[in-house]
């Protein structure tokens, strides 16, 4: 039974099935009976592993192979007939090589297996700003967390009718996990992805990074809307109104945690609420009343395990307690639940660190090894959020005040700042900068350039992306969102962050919202306006957060702002303009802007 009368999906099905050769074929219509059937199957292969269903009802292990465990950039291409058209920031090889060279690889890749096709809908279906997916895979895996994490299912198809073409082409094998083969394609001028020898995360739920950032981005720039790396979030003020804020922080750099922040006491008291649209990305688009719109094209949220705690971030972790799948987490074998680093303080004495060996986890952890990977992941579905948004199903999305972006920057960045205007906002973007965390393959630690946090996944010329950038500023003229900056991770001399961060970011939020307002004043300095001191809240911090330590946080160390502004010089010329990027006048008058209110 196919679900379509979609002659193009069919056709393309047909090609999918001619190339990789699976014993089978099934539809995914997305019925419990279905599903259940995968989950029974998938537990007795041992391909995943059911937990205490009485303390985690309907969750699911899944280990992944040790050389699979985090996205593959050096592995990831986008493919466009013309190279300038990837631009510096991507892999890139011409499209019919890289097809060729792949169906060598697909070819009968799934002979004896079961090839599953994926119908899913990327944003609430019926909404405008919603796309449609197919996935084929041979991974029940892939199948269950993309039921998870998009609306998966028949009702996609019927959003795409039966002669629409407009719909993303994904091909997933996890073939023999072989990491010197692993592939991550984009072909962005054919709506078209191919990912192989991976089975992790954002390699191959081809609905998230692939599709809605990297696809998406490339869509939106010929259509005039925005895919970015960005969570959505409602703050509720006590006055009832709700203002809707995105941010775009790097992987595993906040967003989830922010998206589903608790105010501190104070600010619970005197009614504010955060609300959770979104963790990880965000599509905009211009509404009828000129504002700027966002929806969360995923329907879970794929998070971080490692730091996710009751104190830290309780939403998150009640987000995990059913119908969950935890990936390279640790288990504990006293009770058949789920350990990661910083859960608790008790590590599981009957322990299987995530690699699958059974240790003593006390002794394990203290001599000096992790159970949990640290890109350890929980798939949630996001209805599990207790402070998910009444308007998270809003076909039309919701009304954007402020965008934020930030990044890990032990120095320099302060704690907060608003740029001057869009433009200026634009160029904040494209300075953004992170120390690498495990999300990715590599060393982590070291400060590299993350425009947007969107490196990885700007699916064409980085150029452009600015470009479209300051073309969207445009339209959205005096209606466009303000753009503010943060960094929750500035440290002291001993390596210790100085912000308390999580709950109490809620204190800049509060700040970044009186500014849309208009209701506080700012100081004016070379990089953007700042808050005056006394105007973050700090009330039940002041220990932590002395005038001292709040001087530290608000500081624009001239000497270090000079070598920024220097290096986002030589970021501009070396690796972007030399390389095929054409970085817009703007930002470069952005960037002498800077430089002289700096030498003032
Ligand atoms: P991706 O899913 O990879 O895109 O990550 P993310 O941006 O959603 O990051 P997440 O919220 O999962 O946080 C990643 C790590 O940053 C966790 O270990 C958190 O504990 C830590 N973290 C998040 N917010 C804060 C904060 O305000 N302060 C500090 N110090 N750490 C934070
Ligand atoms: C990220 O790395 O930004 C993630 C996890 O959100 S993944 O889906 O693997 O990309
Ligand atoms: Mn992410």
């Amino acid at each position: 039974m196919s679900l379509t009368n979609n002659q193009n999906v069919l056709n393309w099905v047909d090609e999918m099935v001619a190339l990789c050769k699976p014993d089978n074929v099934v539809w995914i219509d997305g019925s419990e009976e279905q599903l259940n059937a995968l989950r029974k199957e998938a537990i007795e292969t041992g391909e995943m592993i059911e937990l205490n269903q009485e303390k985690l009802p309907g969750c699911l292990y899944h280990r992944t192979n040790p050389n699979d465990v985090a996205r593959v950039e050096d592995r990831t291409f986008i493919c466009t007939r013309k190279k300038e058209d990837a631009g510096p920031t991507n892999n890139w090889c011409d499209p019919q090589e890289m097809y060729a060279k792949l169906s060598k690889l697909y070819d009968g890749v799934m002979k004896g297996r079961t090839m599953y096709v994926i119908p899913y809908s990327m944003g609430p279906i019926g909404s405008p700003l919603a796309k449609v997916g197919v996935e084929v895979t041979d991974s029940i895996y892939v199948v269950l967390n993309m039921n998870i994490m998009t609306r998966m299912g028949a009702d996609a198809f019927k959003n795409l009718g039966d002669v629409s073409n407009d719909f993303v082409r994904g091909l997933h094998s996890k073939a023999d996990v072989n990491p010197e083969e692993r592939y991550i394609v984009q072909f962005p001028e054919d709506n078209t992805i191919w990912s192989i020898n991976s089975a992790y995360g954002g390699n191959v739920l081809l609905g998230k990074k692939c599709f809605a950032l990297r696809i998406a981005s490339f869509q939106g720039k010929n259509e005039g809307w925005m895919a970015e790396h960005m969570l959505i979030l409602g703050v509720k003020k006590p006055d009832g109104d709700i203002k809707y804020i995105t941010a775009a922080f790097p992987s595993a750099c906040g967003k989830t945690n922010l998206a589903m922040l608790i105010p501190p006491e104070g600010y619970k008291k005197n009614g504010y609420e955060v609300f959770t649209v979104g963790d990880d990305i965000a599509w905009m688009k211009p509404g009828e009343d000129g504002r700027l719109y966002a929806i969360n094209p995923e329907n879970g949220f794929f998070g971080v395990a490692p730091g996710t705690n009751e104190k830290s971030n309780p939403n998150a972790l009640h987000c995990t307690m059913k119908n969950a799948i935890f990936t390279n987490v640790a288990i504990n074998n006293d009770d058949n639940t789920v350990w990661w680093e910083k859960l608790d303080k008790n590590p599981p004495v009957n322990a299987t660190e995530w690699k699958g060996a059974k240790v003593n986890g006390v002794e394990y952890t203290a001599a000096g090894n992790t159970l949990a990977h640290p890109n350890s992941r929980f798939t949630a579905p996001a209805e599990n959020c207790p402070c998910l948004s009444s308007e998270f199903n809003n076909p039309a999305g919701v009304p954007i005040s402020a965008i934020i972006f930030g990044g890990r920057r032990a120095s320099t960045t302060p704690l907060v700042y608003q740029s001057f205007d869009w433009t200026h906002g634009t160029y904040i973007g494209s300075a953004v900068s992170s120390e690498t965390t495990a999300a990715a393959t590599g060393a982590v630690g070291v400060l590299r350039h993350d425009p947007m946090a969107m490196k990885p996944f700007i699916g064409y010329n980085v150029g452009d992306y600015w470009a479209h950038w300051l073309e969207m500023g445009e339209k959205l003229g005096d209606k466009a969102p303000k753009i503010f900056n943060v960094n929750w991770f500035k440290q002291d001399e001993n390596g210790n962050f100085i912000w308390p961060g999580f709950g109490d970011n809620m204190r800049v939020l509060d700040w970044i919202i009186k500014r849309c307002e208009g209701t506080v004043d700012a100081d004016e300095t070379a990089i953007g306006y700042l808050p005056k001191k006394e105007d973050i809240n700090v009330e039940g911090i002041e220990d932590e957060v002395t005038p001292e330590v709040m001087d530290k946080l608000l500081a624009v160390d001239k000497e270090l702002w000079t070598k920024e502004i220097a290096e986002m010089r030589r970021y501009y010329n070396e690796d972007i303009a030399a390389k095929g990027g054409k970085v817009p006048q703007a930002l470069y008058e952005e960037l002498d802007k800077i430089e002289a209110r700096l030498n003032k």
